[in-house]
């Protein structure tokens, strides 16, 4: 819109598209013809709420129709699938032909969070163990000859360190302060956080 060629992604789960924001940004998205691609990961789940009770439609691209923007549903286990629908989009944004929605449907292998657990709620996909997508990947590569071993195997050593580092980086940081969390929201703190604060911090003294 400021006549750069920056193009803005945004990723959001299939529980997004439920919500208002969603649907204020497609329409504003194709009003203004905005640089934008909008990539849906759909897992079948939001949380423990699966796709048929999020939405009555049979997908999330063909909410895009109502918006006049283009959309493509995908594989979004299928690297290269990913790559070139985000490629194309991204591609027609710079050009200035505006945004596109990418629906990546997918599968979620894990919980959505540690406080998650999905054995509660959802059968297992069959075959899930044969879709991850970079198993995938490695089996393409081996099949038609790209893939090096000693390559991989440095990246993955390389990898490692990185991560190692970046943790010992954040075990680094002085510890934060609690309080903190109340103390930065409000300029006056309201009285119901004043007490939740005295009681959170009374019960951290009696705990120490
Ligand atoms: C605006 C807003 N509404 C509701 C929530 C509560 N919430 C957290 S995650 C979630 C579901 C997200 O679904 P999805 O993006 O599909 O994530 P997944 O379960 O696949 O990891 C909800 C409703 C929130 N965090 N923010
Ligand atoms: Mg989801």
């Amino acid at each position: 819109m400021k006549g750069t060629d920056n193009v803005a992604i945004a990723y959001f789960g299939d529980g997004a598209t439920s919500e208002g924001d969603f649907h204020e940004g497609l329409n504003f998205a194709g009003v203004f013809q905005t640089p934008v691609v909008l990539f849906n990961q759909n897992n079948g789940y939001a949380i423990s709420v699966p796709f048929e009770k999020q939405t009555n439609s049979k997908t999330i691209a063909q909410k895009a129709i109502a918006y006049d923007i283009p959309s493509v549903r995908i594989d979004g286990n299928d690297c290269f699938a990913v790559y070139f629908a985000t490629k194309q989009a991204v591609e027609t944004a710079r050009k200035g032909e505006g945004p596109t929605l990418i629906e990546a449907v997918t599968w979620r292998t894990g919980a959505h969070t540690t406080a998650d657990d999905p054995t509660k709620y959802r059968p297992d996909h069959l075959g899930a163990d044969k879709i991850d997508p970079l198993d995938r990947l490695e089996r393409f590569m081996k099949k038609h000859d790209y893939w090096d071993a000693e390559k991989i195997a440095d990246m993955e050593e390389q990898r490692e360190t990185e991560v190692e580092q970046a943790v010992k980086e954040m075990e680094s940081y002085t510890e934060a302060n609690v309080a903190d969390m109340f103390d930065h929201v409000f300029n006056a703190v309201p009285s119901h956080l004043a007490q939740q604060k005295s009681a959170y911090m009374e019960d951290l003294k009696e705990e120490s």
